[in-house]
């Protein structure tokens, strides 16, 4: 028991290799990779490895991202001179930039942004056709949809960056540049461009809904650790069991705030914050520059912004105070 109740030790699995159920007669592909067993992965999940089903959407997903890699690799490396030191040591300053907004919606010479919109292109078809492999993958396994959807909800706000609102601003220059650092530079420039994002409703229910998820995600795993020595893990005979783990972790709520989610609600509260966090930022994003120029008036104009000039007295440029 004392061993279930540690932070870092979980519990190896061990047994024989399973192959999963039978496919369809019918099936096309087969699965790949025969299964063998891993101690080290036993230490993080399931011990077993393979076997996968690649199928035409995964093969088609990995040749599109393969390409998108390529190109922004090879655009990267270009950049420092075909030399691969450079590129290895640069790697998170280097970027594959946008157009310039003169250039609008057309194409661009593949200098000066083609090879950005291809990449974009094909990431996204890359994204897309994993998107539809996840959800065929649950489909013939007789299962919900849920994880299919929620990644559709990550997508969107991809989609809302990279794709949705350049096309309602008229200019592939407002989308996101590739690269570690350089996104990072386009994000703050961003929320400065358009009068600092922190005005912004839907960025501020979004970061609500992203610390509500770790917050969330913290509790429930705490929660079914805590309770594993007495097998909360194994939800299906908890649910309807009495005196189990489950039963414990929920009166364990129940007790200390008064109300408790279910084992099966704790869930839709996970998926829903988690899903909720890129739904509402992608529609923070998409009223930027179209229909909110400036979030630091917007707030102002609707009593978020403190009308400072009134409280505090108004600020002078100390170079031109009379010590100055
Ligand atoms: C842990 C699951 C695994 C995924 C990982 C990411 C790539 C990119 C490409 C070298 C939680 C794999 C990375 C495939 C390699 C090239 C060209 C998910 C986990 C490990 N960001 N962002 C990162 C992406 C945007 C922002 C890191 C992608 C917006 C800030 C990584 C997208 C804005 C910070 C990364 C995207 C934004 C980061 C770690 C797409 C506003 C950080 C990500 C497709 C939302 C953090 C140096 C992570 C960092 C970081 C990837 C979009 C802001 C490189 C693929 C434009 C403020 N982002 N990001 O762990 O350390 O996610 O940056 O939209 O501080 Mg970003
Ligand atoms: C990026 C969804 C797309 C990803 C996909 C996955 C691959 C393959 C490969 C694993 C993350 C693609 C997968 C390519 C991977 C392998 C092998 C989800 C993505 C499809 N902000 N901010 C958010 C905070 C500030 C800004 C959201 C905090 C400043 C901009 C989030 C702070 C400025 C944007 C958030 C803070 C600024 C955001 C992102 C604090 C910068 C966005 C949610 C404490 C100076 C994005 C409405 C998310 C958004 C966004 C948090 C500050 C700018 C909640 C906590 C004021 C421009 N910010 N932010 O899930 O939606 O992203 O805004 O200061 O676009 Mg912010």
């Amino acid at each position: 028991m004392a061993d279930y109740q540690n932070i870092y030790t979980s519990v190896q699995i061990h047994g024989p290799v399973d192959p999963g159920v039978p496919l369809p007669a019918d099936s096309t592909w087969k699965r790949d990779f025969p299964p063998r067993m891993n101690y080290w992965l036993g230490k993080i999940g399931d011990a077993q490895l393979g076997p996968i089903y690649l199928g035409a959407t995964g093969v088609m997903s990995l040749i599109f991202g393969f390409i998108a890699i390529e190109i922004i690799g090879l655009n990267m490396l270009a950049s420092v001179n075909w030399n691969f030191i450079e590129f290895i040591r640069l790697l998170p300053w280097l970027a594959l930039e946008p157009p310039a907004p003169e250039y609008g919606l057309s194409f661009p010479p593949l200098n000066d942004g083609g090879w950005w919109l291809m990449a974009g292109f094909f990431l996204t078809v890359s994204i897309l056709l994993w998107w539809v492999r996840i959800y065929r993958r649950a489909r013939a396994h007789g299962m919900g949809t849920h994880v299919a959807w929620a990644f559709m909800a990550a997508i969107w706000l991809y989609l809302v960056l990279g794709f949705i609102r350049p096309l309602m601003m008229g200019s592939w220059a407002e989308a996101v540049p590739f690269g570690i650092f350089p996104h990072l530079d386009w994000t703050a420039a961003f929320s400065i461009r358009y009068g600092n994002l922190f005005y912004n409703p839907f960025h501020m229910l979004s970061i609500a809904f992203l610390y509500g998820s770790t917050l969330l995600f913290a509790m429930h795993a705490g929660t079914i650790l805590a309770t594993s020595a007495f097998g909360a893990e194994r939800e299906v005979e908890q649910i309807v069991d009495r005196g189990t783990g489950a039963e414990r972790g929920a009166l364990f709520w129940r007790w200390t705030m008064g109300f408790n989610a279910t084992i099966e609600s704790i869930h839709r509260w996970a998926w829903w914050f988690a899903v909720l966090t890129p739904i509402t930022g992608g529609i923070g994003i998409l009223l930027t520059g179209t229909v909110v120029d400036n979030w630091y008036m917007w707030g102002m104009e609707h009593g978020l912004v403190p009308p400072y000039p009134e409280t505090t007295p108004a600020v002078v440029d100390p170079a031109l105070g009379s010590g100055g």
